[in-house]
């Protein structure tokens, strides 16, 4: 009798080892991502951007075409793609460095724009690739590389919520916050995740789906306590939950 697998490895995730930390949830969020992909069978019409941050090889582990944008223009780079090419499915993938610091110009404006594209935000509340500065999502009292005494507001301001701030504008069609640190959750995200794509295949607009995620390495937690402190601390600060969802039903 051959035994049954529980998991087969998605056709649109490469047979490499990923570098990514043990636990680190952008490994996660790729799984899926590849998943999403071989269940709407668009490998050949999904364009990637991918990231200046950890995930910067995200080329070599999802097999499609992908852009590496420099750091921060992954917004920028993407409505460019998506305008030349209206039909095919361009995924934005970014950092809360890239998005939120260095690429807020571009984030904002993408999203204002409503260009018909799908952001994929991984917050991790820090600069993961660099060694643990301080993001825009640091939670306030939170350790870091440049902030060894806790992030204070009067000097370095309050973490910045993506999803309220998107929320602002009229454009977006889609915007929802979610979470991969357990399997449930993990589950979820998919199916978020993969409404957000469909609505792009449907040229409803723009979607942006915020996925707290972990870095255990510069957290210095180890993996299972850096999932329980998303689940603890994180999301107090960034709840959890959809903001706008233009394609739900009355
Ligand atoms: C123009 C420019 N400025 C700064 C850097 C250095 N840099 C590389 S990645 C990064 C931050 C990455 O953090 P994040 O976007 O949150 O991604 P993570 O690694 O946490 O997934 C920075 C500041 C760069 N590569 N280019
Ligand atoms: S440094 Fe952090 S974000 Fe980067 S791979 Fe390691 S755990 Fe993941
Ligand atoms: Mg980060």
């Amino acid at each position: 009798m051959t035994q049954k697998t529980l998991y087969s490895k998605p056709k649109s995730l490469t047979d490499k080892v990923m570098h990514y930390c043990p636990g680190c949830s952008h490994s996660v969020v790729h799984k899926l991502l590849a998943e999403i992909i071989d269940e709407f069978d668009i490998q050949k019409d999904a364009i990637f951007i991918a990231p200046v941050g950890c995930a910067v090889l995200l080329y070599d582990y999802i097999d499609c075409d992908t852009v590496e944008a420099s750091h921060g223009r992954a917004a920028a780079v993407a409505t460019g793609i998506k305008r030349v090419k209206p039909n095919k499915q361009v995924i934005s993938y970014q950092g809360d460095g890239d998005l939120l610091a260095i690429g807020m110009g571009e984030t904002l404006h993408a999203a204002n724009r409503g260009e018909n594209i799908t952001v994929v935000f991984i917050n991790n509340a820090i600069y993961g690739m660099t060694g643990g500065q301080m993001a825009p999502t640091t939670l306030v009292g939170q350790k870091t590389a440049t902030t060894a005494a806790g992030r204070k507001p009067s000097n370095e301001g309050y973490p910045i919520g993506a999803c309220e701030l998107i929320n602002t504008l009229q454009a977006p069609y889609f915007i929802e916050r979610c979470k991969v640190n357990d399997s449930k959750s993990i589950i979820k995200t998919k199916n978020i995740l993969k409404k957000a794509l469909k609505y792009q295949m449907e040229d409803k607009g723009y979607s942006f789906v915020e996925i707290l995620s972990n870095c255990p390495t510069n957290w210095g937690l180890s993996p299972k306590d850096s999932n329980k402190w998303i689940e603890d601390i994180m999301q107090k600060n960034f709840p959890i939950g959809n903001f706008r969802d233009n394609g739900k039903e009355a």
